[in-house]
């Protein structure tokens, strides 16, 4: 495969790709001729692939089943989704085929590597195993994460820690977990603590939702932080939605950044479906419910933006598109300044590339898989604010998706 007369992300100027066996074979300038066989880019942006940081591929096409959800607060996605599991049929080829549409979708909208999560509270284990098999069935193709993510709680669930156990015996990747929901401070702390044993014993990373609530209380990030700096773990662990952050006092946060900054974590923020369910306790004037993305990045650490759902319990629509959830955080956050536009892919690209500790297959450079996507645009500005079609999408030197960008014809302006 080769790519002519492209720009690359990051670089000046235009350049020829050529791929070969999978890999990056040889990047260079372009003199303006396009070689034989190879395909004109008309100097659109090439850049590695968009990276989901942050799904429920076992939920995802589950919307209304059986029923919506009316208040749109998270405890009701949490309970309508334990109505879904323990009244509708789980099997493994339906679970298989709902997280399949999810993933055509998102890899139509540029997205390779994705990290899920997985209730392994639901105690058939069907989810889990479906999960399982698509990880397997999918690998080169576009590459799959499994979370162990106890929705229903580790403590707070009857054998929680033997169902936790048993997901990471099957090959799970990462160690889940949810300290605000567990029954008490106590439970959630504990439940941190075991995280962590787990993650140690299994050499996996972590992966845990963390203070997805407004309640300014919520504060299981601090010990989240504290025992991964413990152990050295934070570069391959991440604090999941920490909403209660975008309600902390600035004095409290801080001082909670020196431990952030410490622990070396990284941060998972999910702009859309924070703001549809978090601020529904409030009355005027209305909390945003998203972590504090801006000020995380401006202290130097490590922010990526994902989805979380596909029209689900939680969140009725999405199209796998990490386009429309990053153009949801710049707005929230206020990172619309010219600088922030400039370099505002990096939060669905390289930030969840680094979350997912897959920085060894990702990147262009000559060497490495050739792993990327090419854009109907030419930088980032100009990607966020046309909503750029993923024309191309090549992983490990195969095409994946393709797309032709509309066109549209206006008459008599
Ligand atoms: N489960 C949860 O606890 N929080 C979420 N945002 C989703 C599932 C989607
Ligand atoms: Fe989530």
């Amino acid at each position: 495969m080769y790519i002519a007369n492209c720009r690359i992300r990051g670089r000046e100027g235009l350049w020829n790709v050529a791929c070969e066996n999978g890999k990056f074979d040889r990047i260079r300038p372009a003199d303006g001729i396009i070689p034989e066989g190879a395909t004109d880019a008309k100097e659109r942006l090439l850049m590695p692939p968009f990276v989901e940081p942050h799904i429920h591929l076992d939920c995802v096409m589950t919307a209304g089943i059986p029923h919506y959800n009316m208040s749109g607060t998270l405890f009701e996605g949490i309970s309508t989704w334990h109505e879904y599991k323990t009244t509708q049929p789980l099997l493994i080829p339906e679970i298989k085929d709902r997280a399949r549409q999810a993933l055509r979708l998102m890899a139509e909208h540029g997205v390779q590597f994705v990290r899920t999560h997985v209730d392994v509270t639901e105690t058939s284990f069907q989810s889990a195993k479906a999960l399982l098999e698509l990880r397997d069935e999918l690998k080169g193709i576009l590459e799959l994460q499994l979370v162990a993510f106890p929705q229903n709680g580790i403590l707070s669930t009857v054998g929680g820690k033997d169902l936790m156990i048993r997901a990471m015996d099957m090959g799970f990747d990462c160690v889940g977990g949810i300290p605000h929901f567990e029954f008490c401070r106590e439970y959630g702390v504990e439940s941190l603590d075991f995280i962590f044993a787990l993650a140690e014993k299994y050499d996996a990373m972590v992966d845990v939702h963390c203070d997805e609530m407004d309640d300014e209380q919520s504060r299981y990030l601090e010990v989240l932080a504290t025992k991964a700096w413990e152990r050295s773990l934070g570069p391959r662990t991440v604090a999941a939605h920490t909403c209660a952050m975008g309600s902390y006092n600035n004095a409290y946060t801080t001082k909670l950044f020196r431990a952030l900054l410490e622990s070396k974590i990284n941060f998972n923020s999910c702009p859309t479906e924070s703001v549809h369910l978090q601020g529904r306790a409030e009355n005027y004037p209305k909390r945003r419910g998203v972590t504090r993305i801006r000020e995380l990045t401006e202290a130097g650490m490590n922010v990526a933006l994902g989805q979380d759902s596909i029209a689900d319990p939680w969140y009725p629509i999405g199209v796998g598109d990490l386009l429309r959830v990053l153009e949801m955080g710049i707005h929230i956050e206020h990172l619309m300044g010219y600088k922030d536009l400039s370099k505002c892919l990096d939060f669905i690209s390289q930030n969840g590339a680094k979350n997912l500790c897959i920085e060894d297959v990702y990147g262009i450079e000559e060497g490495k898989p050739a792993n990327f996507i090419l854009l109907d645009g030419k930088d980032d500005y100009d990607v966020v604010r046309f909503h750029s079609a993923v024309v191309l999408s090549v992983h490990n030197g195969e095409i994946l998706s393709q797309k032709t960008p509309a066109t549209a014809v206006v008459h008599n302006i």
